[in-house]
């Protein structure tokens, strides 16, 4: 009788935990999405700032047009070529919710650009943005006229950063020619083998965020570049509190078979 009893108030109280958690945990649980993330849909659910179009599979001419990463459609951002259509690299900043010196860190030296940014809510510690890209370049290899791209991260209170993705300098970039008005791009799917795998960022605070990408005109105007964009997505990883209450319900649900078994 005193066993039944102490396994009715464990059973209670489990159950009891098990609200506290659901309750407490609900908005960790929310997993954040990326909406329209391989711009299927144009620009739904995007907002962009200076030159951004959507291109298809026949994006240059043969035989090496740019090719999307998913699907037949993918995003491009770019730089103008000495007239009007990009913007200033402080209104970039200001849309891309990152300071200047984030976009210039490490020598960068952006004077206008373009850019494409999405609100992502509810990210958790851990989550992971996959994404696909391919730089492209008029400028031949330069660290004077470097024009780059980045993808930038923020948080209102929290991590503000550009991640640096291209330049037109980098050794690690294998530029191909491209059937564009650019003359170099970086990585085509269809040019280069194997197909360089997805880049990734993988978040450590919870929180809304903005993300964005940006291409940039460095020192001058001229030679424009641009960046192609597709397949994005973002990957939720367990929290170990939903882990630890998932536990709970096991305990619950074992000790209440028992008691009927009893
Ligand atoms: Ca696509
Ligand atoms: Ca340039």
């Amino acid at each position: 009788m005193k066993t039944a009893f102490l396994k009715t108030r464990l059973l209670k109280t489990s159950l009891s935990l098990c609200f506290a958690w659901v309750v407490l945990s609900s908005s960790a649980c929310i997993a954040g999405t990326v909406l329209n993330g391989s711009f299927e849909g144009d620009y739904t659910d995007w907002s962009t700032l200076g030159i951004a179009t959507i291109e298809t599979p026949r994006f240059g001419v043969d035989p090496n047009p740019a090719r999307p990463f998913d699907g037949v459609k993918q995003a491009l951002i770019r730089t103008a070529d000495g007239v009007v259509g990009d913007d200033t690299v402080a209104n970039l900043a200001s849309f891309l919710k990152i300071p200047v010196s984030e976009i210039n860190a490490n020598g960068r030296d952006a004077i206008r650009g373009s850019g494409v940014t999405q609100v992502v809510t509810n990210i958790n510690v851990g989550d992971k943005l996959s994404f696909n890209w391919n730089f492209l370049t008029s400028q031949t290899a330069s660290l004077t006229f470097n024009d780059f791209a980045v993808l930038s991260i923020s948080r209102a209170g929290g991590t503000q950063s550009a991640m640096f993705l291209a330049d037109t300098s980098t050794a690690a970039t294998p530029f191909a020619f491209s059937g564009s008005f650019f003359s170099r791009q970086s990585r085509d799917p269809n040019l280069l083998s194997p197909t360089p795998p997805p880049t990734t960022f993988t978040f450590t605070e919870a929180g809304d965020y903005t993300i964005g990408f940006g291409v940039f005109n460095a020192t001058d105007s001229s030679f424009p570049s641009g960046l192609l964009i597709d397949n994005i997505s973002l990957t939720a990883v367990p929290e170990p509190t939903a882990l630890a209450g998932l536990g709970l319900v096991g305990l619950a649900l074992t000790l209440r078979r028992r008691r009927k078994e009893g």
